[in-house]
């Protein structure tokens, strides 16, 4: 799962340290440099993240390291198929619960990793295929999505479903053979199981521009021509010694499909140019807008499955290596802040409450829409500093095939992050217009979207506007 390329000259290596150093001098007189991973990706609306398993919850340093630098965790196993569902139909979310609130009591977000894959499957569906094992896919993800839905930033929904090498094609395996529209039938049930969650399809070897990124790139616009629901792509990024060229175009491609992008899985063999590739991967995620995140597979080195490649930030006592400060640098050197639509809910808590499906029946209650086109209500789930809206939108007698929701944000308070709706601003007067899968509302039926705010307040009830 490596990509390694030829080692870089001394030269540049020489060049990159005398620069690093220059920008660490000027970081360090900088009164606002901030002084964690976490911290310094929040400045521009993103996460700086790491894998870790609940048995390291409290493993020492790796607890200290995890909880100081960081502000987004992923299960690096134990949200996997063989782990959550070991039996047909029992569910074991044991650890995941506990690094779920590990992170909500730290204010960190959570990736989720990962839905559906053709490894780690539990045994039972390793012997399944065709519609049982479709059956226990679509059971799996809406048990799971559901089980923690609105807690998750992030789902990958789908990981590693593309071969490796020139050929652009889907990978073998039981699940493919279940049928080609597995992939998009596995993102349909987790919208619908979670709608809060950003959907990512996650893969490795597609840290640049290649026949498998090509692959994957050319069935996330498809997915989004047809409003498959789909919202961001992972590229792992498990790396050599070197960077590809195209490493930050290919992440401007898929950001220019409307995704956002997240570094899923970040290591790099310890080496000569580690420090230097750290600060490159870096920077092209901070150059790119949608480029949301970035997470490390692993805390400290000894932590990392590449075992001897020491391809992590910390060394096995948490000491910060030279590849930590090139990151750190290159965050607090800034970037192209995060669209207001993909700003992820960096340090804040995760809504304590879930939202129902995005299409269900409106409350008797609702009032009638005026004027024949919509209304919109907003429930709000609050807590000292922060809350999450809910918004119903509800058609008139007419069925309507879009709508642009106007609502006050309340004085002092800015939106973070937006699921199920395009925003205009974060403060203030915001339109949220509906997005391709929410836009059509049948005559008195309803959808939902949501935001998160920090700040306290109230929303008077918004304008809704039909199209
Ligand atoms: O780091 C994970 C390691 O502990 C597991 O043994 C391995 C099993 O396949 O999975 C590793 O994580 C993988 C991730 O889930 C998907 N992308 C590749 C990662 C490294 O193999």
């Amino acid at each position: 799962m490596k990509t390694v390329r030829s080692v870089r000259t001394m030269v540049a290596f020489a060049a990159t340290i005398v620069l690093s150093t220059a920008m660490a001098v000027a970081v360090a007189n900088s009164a606002s440099a901030a002084s964690t991973l976490g911290a310094a990706a929040a400045e521009s609306g993103r996460y700086f993240g790491a894998a870790t398993n609940s048995f390291m919850l409290n493993r020492q340093p790796h607890a200290t390291v995890l909880n100081r630098e960081f502000n987004s965790i992923v299960a690096e196993n134990e949200m996997k198929w063989y782990h959550t569902e070991p039996n047909q139909n029992q569910f074991n979310f044991t650890a995941g619960d506990q690094l779920i609130a590990h992170a909500r009591a730290r204010g960190m977000t959570v990736r989720g990793h990962t839905l559906v894959w053709h490894s780690q499957q539990p045994q039972w569906a390793r012997n399944m295929s065709g519609t049982a094992l479709r059956n226990a896919m679509i059971n799996h993800i809406n048990r799971v999505a559901g089980h923690w839905r609105g807690q998750i930033h992030s789902w990958d929904v789908v990981n590693e479903a593309f071969a490796d090498g020139g050929s652009g094609a889907r990978r073998d395996s039981n699940l493919q053979r279940t049928g080609n529209d597995w992939i998009e039938v596995a993102f349909r049930t987790a919208r619908a199981a979670d709608p809060n969650a950003k959907l990512c399809y996650n893969d490795y070897n597609t840290d640049g521009i290649n026949a498998k990124s090509t692959a994957i790139y050319n069935m996330v616009r498809d997915f989004k021509s047809r409003g498959v629901p789909i919202d961001c792509v992972g590229l792992q990024s498990h790396l050599g010694t070197s960077l590809d060229p195209t490493y930050q175009q290919n992440i401007q491609r898929f950001a220019d499909l409307g995704v956002d992008v997240q570094i899923t899985e970040l290591d790099i063999l310890q080496g000569s140019n580690q420090a230097n590739m750290y600060g490159q991967v870096t920077r092209a995620c901070l150059a790119v807008a949608r480029c949301t995140g970035i997470t490390v597979w692993g805390v400290l080195d000894p932590d990392s499955w590449r075992t001897g490649a020491n391809p992590l930030l910390f060394d096995g006592n948490g000491n910060k290596k030279p590849a930590y400060d090139a990151v750190l640098n290159a965050l607090n050197a800034g970037g192209n802040p995060t669209p207001p639509t993909s700003a992820p809910p960096a340090t804040t808590a995760p809504p304590a409450t879930t939202a129902p499906p995005a299409t269900t029946a409106p409350p008797a209650t609702t009032p009638p829409p005026p004027g024949g086109g919509c209304s919109a209500t907003v429930s709000m789930n609050s807590w000292n500093g922060g809350f999450v809206a809910t918004v119903r939108v509800t058609a008139g007698p007419a069925s309507i095939n879009g709508w642009r929701v106007r609502l006050t944000v309340p004085s002092g308070a800015s939106v973070t992050n937006a699921w199920n709706a395009d925003r205009s601003g974060n403060t203030g007067a915001v339109d949220f217009t509906n997005v391709s899968y929410n836009g059509q509302v049948g005559a008195g039926q309803s959808t939902e979207f949501g935001f998160q705010a920090s700040g306290n307040g109230s929303i008077p009830t918004p304008g809704c506007t039909a199209s």
